[in-house]
């Protein structure tokens, strides 16, 4: 037991779901009303409570709510919250420095992400990594490396696509709204292909046959002899969590290595065991050129990463890749916590054991309501599609109904989709079997209501 400010004993966060108040409480409320006044608006919240601690799968609020977390901060505490081994890393680094810029006075943090970043990560080539502060910095990081080691501009991407909200990732990013609308202009030499999106595409087409497609567009409108690289998340998070079909990926992999281009995989939200496997490439035996990774990475501190083959990395000229926070030492350290408890749990397997417990209730449900289009993705990575049965016309505001009916009831998941129609999972990995079975039951009723 710690201590809070006022010196009282703090009470453990029990791994249970308890509704103290109504949600969002008293307290929740009267920070959401100074926020209103200090916190500029374009900055949003899904859900309504203000956090006051958090532990392995549960979030507790500032009135004593309970909540169960199926969505990890978007995909960040794959560990679960405090995970002790990344607490007390954290801790001791914390008192032994916190900053000296790598690029100033290195350390062995850094060196030892970038050592553990080249065993995870597919393929036993020679590799190279280079680290950053958030998963819009890797991106960028990824596209520069493969314009320099080409000496070529295009960047092919998808539909559906999302890659961050900085300038060049806003072009990157498919979405308008909200992520673009009113910020451009945006960087140019960026071009869209379609992307493999089996619920939306022809009947029976396969991945094979989507990559044709993507391939076609871009030879013929870009020419690949133009393209540095093509940049991919193998399944989209933000767009719907949306995967391709099988043989999409390899497709697109093999072309880009005939023509010389670049394959980047971003797996900011898919890496690091999310999936069932150390990055979701793997399902489809793909090994990509450079990869992205961010999110779980560091069990909730700011890391990023651009990992990938070493002549790529090291044809830039020293001194071209950093910047001043890049692999900070505390958040290095969390993250050689946090890749010690994926290995040490096998986060990979539990996330498919949380998979096959809730594809099966997630199919279920689809079954009772039309409205359910689709149940899709991989391991902890689950999502539901909602549309009308006939025309698939999106119901973003069906998505909306059923995320805010499961917060009310102390269960936080999340929407996502190009069209808002998407609510989707991503528990922590060390969520217990009855949590998660209780969430579940959350969210069924919260469909229940919402779609009668
Ligand atoms: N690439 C595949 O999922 C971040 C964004 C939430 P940053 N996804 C969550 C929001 O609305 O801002 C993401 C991603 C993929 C890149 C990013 C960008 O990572 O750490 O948010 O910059």
């Amino acid at each position: 037991m710690t201590q809070d400010d006022t010196g009282a004993a703090r009470v453990p966060v029990p791994q249970r779901r308890i509704l103290a108040t109504e949600i969002p409480g008293p307290r929740s409320k009267e920070l959401a009303s100074r926020r209103e006044r200090a916190v500029a608006h374009g900055v949003s919240s899904s859900t309504g409570v203000y956090v006051d601690d958090a532990a392995g799968a549960i979030v507790r609020d500032v009135d004593g709510n309970c909540l169960i977390d199926l969505g990890s901060g978007i995909a960040v505490t794959t560990v679960g919250h405090a995970d002790p081994p990344v607490v007390q890393a954290v801790s001791e680094q914390v008192a032994r420095f916190t900053h000296t810029c790598f690029m100033v006075a290195p350390y062995e943090g850094y060196v030892a992400v970038c050592e553990e970043l080249a065993k995870v990560t597919p393929g036993d080539h020679e590799k190279r990594s280079a680290l950053f502060n958030s998963g819009a910095e890797a991106v960028e990081n990824a596209v520069k490396i493969a314009r320099h080691a080409t000496g070529r501009q295009a960047v092919a991407v998808f539909d559906h696509a999302y890659h961050g909200r900085t300038n060049l990732t806003m072009a990157l990013t498919a979405k308008n709204f909200p992520y673009k609308d009113h910020f451009g202009p945006f960087a140019s030499e960026i071009y869209r292909a379609p992307m493999s999106y089996p619920l939306r595409d022809p009947e029976g087409m396969t991945g094979e046959e989507a990559a044709s497609r993507a391939i076609d567009q871009l030879s013929v409108q870009v020419g690949a002899g133009n393209l540095a690289c093509v940049l991919i998340e193998p399944i989209q998070g933000e767009g719907g969590f949306v995967v391709p079909a099988p043989g999409f990926l390899p497709a697109l992999a093999s072309w880009c290595a005939d023509h010389g281009i670049v394959f980047i995989a971003d797996e900011i939200q898919t890496g690091f065991a999310r999936t069932g496997a150390w990055f979701a490439v793997e399902h489809e035996g793909v090994v990509p050129d450079l990869m992205t990774t961010a999110k779980g990475m560091a069990g909730g501190m700011p890391l990023a990463a651009v990992t990938g083959r070493a002549d790529l990395m090291d044809d830039v000229h020293p001194g071209g890749l950093g910047g001043t926070y890049g692999g900070n030492p505390v958040a290095c350290a969390a993250s050689l916590a946090a890749i010690r408890t994926m290995r040490e749990l096998d986060l990979p397997a539990a996330a498919r054991r949380i998979e096959g417990q809730a594809r099966p209730r997630l199919e279920s449900l689809a079954k009772q309501h039309p409205e359910i289009a689709d149940v899709r993705g991989r391991g902890a990575m689950l999502a539901i599609e909602l549309a009308e049965p006939t025309s698939l016309r999106p119901d973003a505001a069906a998505a909306q109904a059923v995320a805010h009916a499961c917060h009310a009831q102390g269960v936080i998941v999340l929407t996502c989709g190009t069209w808002g129609n998407v609510v989707r999972l991503l528990p922590p990995l060390v969520i217990g079997e009855d949590l998660l079975e209780e969430g579940l039951e959350v969210l069924g009723a919260a469909i229940g209501d919402v779609l009668g």
